[in-house]
């Protein structure tokens, strides 16, 4: 081991402080995903993570669980601790005020608002901070975060799932199910997740969809794009007792279909141009961090033109539907030359079943 090498107890408790972190998965929006731990003499005595908007920050149930035996503690938080009054008065202040001696940091808070300066204020007031323990895992944790903070948008993430001969349906349009029960319950999962999961009027049309995480956790807003408003009279998505839908439309497309989803509690934005960059710009608005596109093709070409897409998910099946006209996952790109095509970043390759999941960031290039 060198000197460099972090000490296994500290790695330890940064790891603890994500799943902390975790236990909010999908309820914070648009707030990151932090977890905290405070430990003296290496015995944990207090933890807490930060539930959703408005309520307290991580940093501040872990010290109230550990009352005044935080003093001389070291604090281990997966965030930089912020360092402003927004709607809850600064972490660093209340470490300050605990008499904590040390503070271990996962990732400086990209914030512009943050962005360093809880750090200094410990230092100032001389606690010792370590930054960048666990970094990776804890830029991956928030990269939703991260993006909508950098870029003033959403994180978006295009799920597909397709037969090895790169079809998502027949083409017949028969799509129930191309991938396996594990996978898909992979995909609920992953919308516990999101704050928000889009699909276009075709997906409701064609496969009655309910876009709901089945229980395993948070439900995302369902948002369907639809220019025309020609939908359904009754959905699955209208259900709106337990999950909220929103539609977005061209203003005044179809007032009587309107009416039709309002009555069941849809919401319908009318909008000058349905696009999926005008959708981010809303949902944004909103407070999502992380969209799920489980869109079709066309909507997926669309979606990935107006720089909507960061990530990918591509959930392949080893079976061949064959087809000239079955779809395939994204529509017209424009794109002429195979030296075009867009690269996949950061890939990781992962085996569920009989399935292979492959997963990877769009370029930012
Ligand atoms: C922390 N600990 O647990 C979280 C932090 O509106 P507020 O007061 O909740 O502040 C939100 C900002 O605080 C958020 O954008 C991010 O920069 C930081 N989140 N910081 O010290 C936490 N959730
Ligand atoms: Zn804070």
């Amino acid at each position: 081991m060198t000197d460099r090498d972090p000490a296994p107890f500290d790695v330890a408790m940064m790891r603890r402080c994500l799943e902390l972190a975790q236990q909010a998965r999908g309820q914070t929006a648009p707030n990151p995903m932090v977890g905290a731990v405070v430990v003296q003499d290496n015995q944990v005595i207090g933890e807490g993570f930060h539930p959703k908007l408005g309520e307290p920050h991580a940093e501040v149930f872990a010290l109230r669980a550990a009352g005044d035996q935080a003093q001389g503690a070291t604090v281990y938080v997966n965030l930089e601790p912020c360092n402003h009054f927004g709607r809850t008065p600064p972490c660093s202040e209340a470490l300050v005020q605990a008499g904590v001696a040390r503070v271990v940091v996962g990732m400086v808070d990209p914030n512009p608002k943050v962005a360093g300066s809880g750090i200094a204020r410990l230092r100032a007031a001389g606690i010792e901070v370590t930054v960048g323990l666990e970094e990776a895992a804890c830029q991956r944790l928030n990269e939703a975060f991260v993006h909508r903070i950098l870029q003033q948008q959403p994180f978006g993430i295009l799920k597909y799932a397709m037969t090895l001969d790169g079809k998502i349906a027949a083409s017949t349009g028969h799509s129930a199910w191309v991938t396996t029960p594990d996978s898909r319950h992979r995909v609920h999962n992953l919308r516990a997740g999101c704050d928000a999961v889009v699909v276009g009027g075709n997906t409701v049309r064609r496969d009655n969809p309910r876009l709901t995480s089945h229980g395993m956790g948070h439900n995302p807003l369902r948002v369907v794009l639809s220019r025309h408003l020609d939908l359904p009279d009754a959905a699955h998505l209208w259900d709106t007792t337990e999950v909220p839908t929103l539609v977005f439309t061209t203003h005044g497309a179809n007032p009587e279909k309107q009416a039709i989803l309002e009555t069941q509690g849809v919401e319908v934005i009318g909008l000058d141009e349905v696009t999926p960059a005008i959708a981010h710009a809303h949902l944004y608005e909103r407070g999502s961090l992380a969209v799920l596109w489980e869109c079709g093709g066309t909507l997926a070409a669309r979606a990935i033109a107006d720089g909507c897409i960061q990530k990918v998910l591509a959930f392949i099946a080893p079976k061949i539907i064959g087809g000239e006209q079955a779809p395939s996952p994204v529509g017209e790109l424009g794109l002429a030359r195979m030296t075009d095509a867009l690269p996949l970043e950061r890939l990781q390759w992962e085996a569920i079943g009989s399935d292979l999941l492959v997963e990877g960031y769009l370029s930012t290039e």
